[in-house]
């Protein structure tokens, strides 16, 4: 029995070391990805942004794209004569990675994501090797975006240097330089410093870097920029590099194996058990119309999984424990969770265990997330690089009394299905 038991772990740990090298190869080797080599006798310059302060993991995913394609636009415009690289922002502990005894402060970027993927769109570096690379932390200029005022209705692209309208997180020092900081005692410095007011896109910023060409630049609320073609094939092409990081994966992948169903081995199709991220903590404090209750909840994973034939649900959540057991009780079939012993929680933060939480969503045969939740738009992203059809990956739990009116504006919003907009080979 014991033998048994071992050839069937070596047989799963074989078959996940496999999918996982199939998950990575689908995304890393694409050739659309590479950006051009750079050509020698070109100078190297960095491109800094920094994100709202109080923004969520997964709206700074989205602004990640946006800085992403600033700088592939740049590199376009000014490649014969300067190498441009995007530093990663060092993450800030977040308001929602809330575990004690974790050391989550000014966390690098290769924690969560996979550098080589990264930079298969655009060169990237973290801050540290930014700071290495200029033996400090001085940046040419900092530009602080902020909103302009719309005028009569009408959207035009504008950029100008205005007086600065919010109190920042900039103090300015006897000798005229100014001081920032992205998380916990990691700061930035310049001389160079000031407001603009902002109607634009990547390509806004990236004519006027490609203008102007400082050697180093920091953009602050890099929210403010707008994207130009929500899904087109260059967006596609930034979401398609921002791979999870192989340790990530392989967690995510393991727990697979070992606690769903793992009949199939790599399929379109996914493995055979359904997923829904059931969106609770902080969005249970507003009146949100298509927040159901766990009663309702139960009854909508109840009823998908009766659909699709399913017999197993994975939960992602951030539910409280007591919220989770009453979920628990009134699906009748198994429910399964990740849950990171207390090493695991260590190594992967409360950052990290979301992400194991939506690759193992990403996954599934079928999913249901919550509207209008970006960690749900993450994972439809995902699976629709992935190939799953829309009809298993576009659905979001209706709010109560909706149940049967799906697609109602109000309660029962589902999230829109956007084409993965195919690679020019
Ligand atoms: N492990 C885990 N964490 C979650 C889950 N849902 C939410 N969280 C945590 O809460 C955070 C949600 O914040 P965001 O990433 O901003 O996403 P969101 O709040 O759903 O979307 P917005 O409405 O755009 O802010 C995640 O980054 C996680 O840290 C979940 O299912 N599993
Ligand atoms: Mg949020």
């Amino acid at each position: 029995m014991l033998e048994f038991k071992k050839k069937r772990l070596s047989l799963l740990s074989a078959c996940f070391l496999l999918a996982l090298a199939v998950a990575l190869d689908d995304i890393i080797d694409d050739p659309s990805l590479k950006v051009a080599a750079a050509t020698p006798n070109t100078r190297k310059s960095f491109f800094l942004y920094a994100v709202n302060r109080g923004e969520g993991f997964n709206l700074n995913r989205d602004v990640y794209m946006r800085a992403a394609l600033t700088v592939r636009r740049l590199a376009q415009l000014d490649s014969h004569r300067t190498n441009w690289f995007l530093v990663l922002p060092p993450w800030r502990r977040l308001y929602h990675w809330k575990s004690n005894n974790v050391e989550q402060k000014n966390l690098p970027w290769r924690k969560f994501f996979d550098l080589d993927a990264l930079s298969r769109f655009v060169p990237v570096i973290e801050f540290e090797e930014y700071v290495r690379e200029k033996e400090g932390n001085f940046i040419d200029e900092i530009i602080y975006l902020q909103h302009c005022p719309i005028v009569d209705g009408r959207w035009d692209i504008k950029m100008e240097v205005k007086e600065c309208k919010e109190r920042m997180r900039y103090t300015q020092d006897s000798e005229g330089i100014w001081r920032g900081q992205y998380g916990v005692s990691i700061e930035f410095a310049t001389r160079n410093f000031h407001c603009v007011s902002l109607q634009g896109h990547p390509s806004t910023i990236a004519d006027y870097v490609a203008r102007t060409q400082p050697r180093s630049i920091l953009f602050d609320r890099f929210e403010t920029v707008v994207h130009e073609n929500h899904y087109d094939k260059e967006w596609w092409d930034a979401r398609r590099s921002m791979v999870y990081s192989a340790v990530l994966i392989s967690e995510a992948q393991r727990f697979i194996f070992e606690n769903l169903p793992p009949k199939k081995l790599h399929s379109d199709l996914g493995y055979p058990y359904m997923a829904v991220h059931l969106r609770r903590g902080d969005y249970t404090l507003h009146k949100r119309k298509n927040l159901p209750s766990l009663e309702s909840a139960a009854k909508q994973i109840n009823r998908a999984l009766k659909e699709t034939g399913l017999d197993v649900v994975f939960i992602a959540t951030d539910a409280l424990e007591e919220e989770i057991n009453d979920v628990r009780k009134r699906v009748d079939h198994r429910v399964v969770l990740y849950r990171p012993k207390e090493d695991d929680l260590k190594r992967f933060g409360d950052g990290g265990v979301a992400i194991i939480d939506q690759w193992i969503s990403v996954n599934a045969q079928h999913f249901i997330g919550t509207d209008p939740s970006t960690f749900t738009f993450r994972i439809n992203e995902d699976r629709s690089l992935k190939g799953f059809p829309p009809k298993s990956t576009y659905n979001a739990f209706c709010g109560d009394g909706y149940e049967d009116k799906i697609g109602d504006e109000e309660g029962c919003h589902q999230p829109h299905s956007w084409p993965v907009v195919s690679m020019a080979k």
